[in-house]
C-alpha cells in the first residue's frame, strides 16, 4: 500500500512538472487575489451564519478520516470550521478547489511544508483550530488534509455549495 501511495505521488508530480508554469501556486500570493477565488474568500468572524464541527482521526484500518466527509452549503454562507484533531498524527483541514488541492499536494510531496494561510488550519493531536470561509460561488470544492499520504489514506471530501 505505501509503494503504491509513492508511486502515484511521484507520477503526479511528474506530470505536473510537465504541465509547468501555469500558476505558482506559491504561498505569497495577495489577499486580493485570494478573493477572486473559485471556492470563496476569508470570512470575518461577525458574519459566521453557521458554525460546522470536524474531527480528523487515524482509523483501526490504517485509513485516516474527516468526520462529516461532505458538506452542503449554501451560496454566499459564512461557516466557522471548528476542526479537532482527534487522531495521534498531526493533520490539517484545507479548503480549495479540486485543482488548487492537487497541485498543493503535489507540492507539499516534495517538501511538507507549514503554512498559515486563512483557508487551512493544522493541528497537533488533540488541538483544535477554526477556519472561517465564505463560499461566494456556486460549485463542487474539496477539503483536505495535504500532508503527504493522508489524502490517499482517506483525508478529503467535497464541499458542494448550491443556491
Ligand atoms: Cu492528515
Amino acid at each position: 500500500m505505501k509503494f503504491a501511495t509513492i508511486t502515484i505521488l511521484a507520477t503526479f508530480t511528474a506530470s505536473l512538472a510537465l504541465a509547468g508554469g501555469e500558476h505558482s501556486g506559491g504561498h505569497d500570493e495577495g489577499k486580493a487575489e485570494m478573493k477572486a477565488m473559485a471556492h470563496g474568500m476569508p470570512g470575518k468572524a461577525e458574519e459566521v451564519s453557521r458554525e460546522v464541527k470536524v474531527a480528523m482521526h487515524e482509523t483501526d484500518d490504517g485509513d485516516m478520516i474527516f468526520e462529516p466527509n461532505a458538506f452542503e452549503i449554501a451560496q454566499g454562507e459564512t461557516i466557522r470550521f471548528i476542526v479537532t484533531n482527534k487522531g495521534e498524527l498531526e493533520h490539517e483541514f484545507v479548503i480549495d478547489t479540486l485543482k488548487g488541492n492537487a497541485k498543493h499536494k503535489a507540492l507539499m510531496a516534495e517538501m511538507d511544508m507549514e503554512h498559515d494561510d486563512p483557508n487551512s488550519v493544522r493541528l497537533d493531536p488533540g488541538k483544535s483550530g477554526d477556519v472561517i470561509w465564505t463560499f461566494a460561488n456556486e460549485g463542487t470544492f474539496e477539503f483536505a488534509c495535504l500532508i503527504p499520504g493522508h489524502y490517499e489514506s482517506g483525508m478529503h471530501g467535497p464541499i458542494n455549495v448550491s443556491n
